[in-house]
């Protein structure tokens, strides 16, 4: 493989679950990607950047080894890479917000689990061998834990294993396999990773100019701008009920005296119950919009 030097490179999984979302959230960091969908590297037009499309288990070992200054990658599978190689050399700067499940231990629906004590000298099938024994080791649990590299959900219908251990998000492979989630191991969602490899100066700044993109397009995702109007003695409640908004801006309304109008960015979901509040502090014409970007 061709690396150009002079480049940034960033791994991102070449297909599955989270190559899409990867790559939508490069372009809305303004990154304009080449198309090749179908090659193993794609130019970005309008910064010297390479992204490169890899399975997704190869990613902390390009970043951490430095063939790839970035990296998007589940944090289950990152952990997992991280116990195995303590030595490794990256960092996690930011959790993505997709990609979102959790690594749980699980049992057949007949099985009486009542927490990490029942799974003392048993056997537990999965992917995840490390953090599954982390997790028993935090729990001075001894147990078996037996590798498999996927069908985890079939080990027990098998008579491999009697638990297992997997990634679960909406829980309909456990159930449809008459299993049923139990402890969790680990919360995951995507993360972006950097190398901690000495880079070039221009990399540097580079990779900081990436990242405060990135971070401005994950923050006006949960952000919202609310505009409202109300009486000058509902403000103060009204500031205080605003999610995770900081100095409101407060206008006076034109012809209307003792009356204002509120705006104000909520970096906190704004849910129809939060409206509902707003409006009986006082508040009326409620507006909530869309952020496009947002620049800390
Ligand atoms: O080819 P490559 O090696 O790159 O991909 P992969 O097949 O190893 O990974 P992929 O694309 O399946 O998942 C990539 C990452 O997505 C994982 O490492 C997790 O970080 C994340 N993720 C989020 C998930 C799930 N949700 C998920 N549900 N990964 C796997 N699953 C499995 C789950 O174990 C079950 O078997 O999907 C199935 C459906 O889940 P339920 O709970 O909705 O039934
Ligand atoms: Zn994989």
């Amino acid at each position: 493989m061709l690396v150009d030097k002079d480049r940034l490179h960033i791994a991102i999984q070449k297909s599955g679950r989270l190559a899409d979302l990867s790559r939508d959230l490069l372009r809305d960091a303004g990154l304009r990607i080449q198309n090749g969908k179908n090659s193993l590297t794609a130019r970005v037009d309008n910064f010297p950047i390479d992204l490169m499309f890899v399975r997704d288990d190869d990613i902390p070992t390009f970043v951490a080894d430095g063939v790839c200054e970035f990296g998007m990658v589940g944090r289950n599978v990152l952990e997992e890479f991280a116990l195995d190689q303590p030595e490794a050399r990256f960092e996690i700067l930011a959790s993505l917000g997709f990609g979102r499940c959790a690594l749980r231990i699980a049992a057949p629906e007949r099985t009486d689990y009542r927490g990490p004590e029942t799974l003392r000298g048993s056997r537990i099938a999965t992917s995840y061998p490390r953090l599954v024994r982390r997790f028993l080791d935090g729990h001075g649990i001894e147990a078996s834990v037996v590798k498999m590299n996927g069908a985890v959900e079939l080990a027990p219908r098998l008579g491999i294993a009697p638990f297992i251990c997997d990634l679960v998000s909406t829980g309909a492979t456990l159930e449809a396999n008459g299993l049923v989630p139990t402890d969790i191991v680990l919360e995951s969602e995507a993360v972006l990773v950097r190398t901690l490899r000495p880079v070039t100066l221009e990399k540097a700044e580079l990779g900081e100019n990436l990242l405060r993109r990135l971070e401005g397009v994950l923050a006006t995702q949960e952000s919202k701008y609310i505009m409202l109007n109300a009486p000058e003695e509902a403000l103060a409640r009204i500031a205080e009920l605003l999610p995770g908004a900081e100095a409101p801006t407060v206008v006076p309304l034109a012809g209307t005296p003792g009356h204002y109008a509120v705006h104000a960015v909520c970096k906190e979901s704004v849910f129809w119950e939060t409206l509902q509040t707003l409006k009986a502090a006082g508040a009326s014409a409620i507006l909530v919009m869309p952020i496009e970007k947002m620049m800390m």
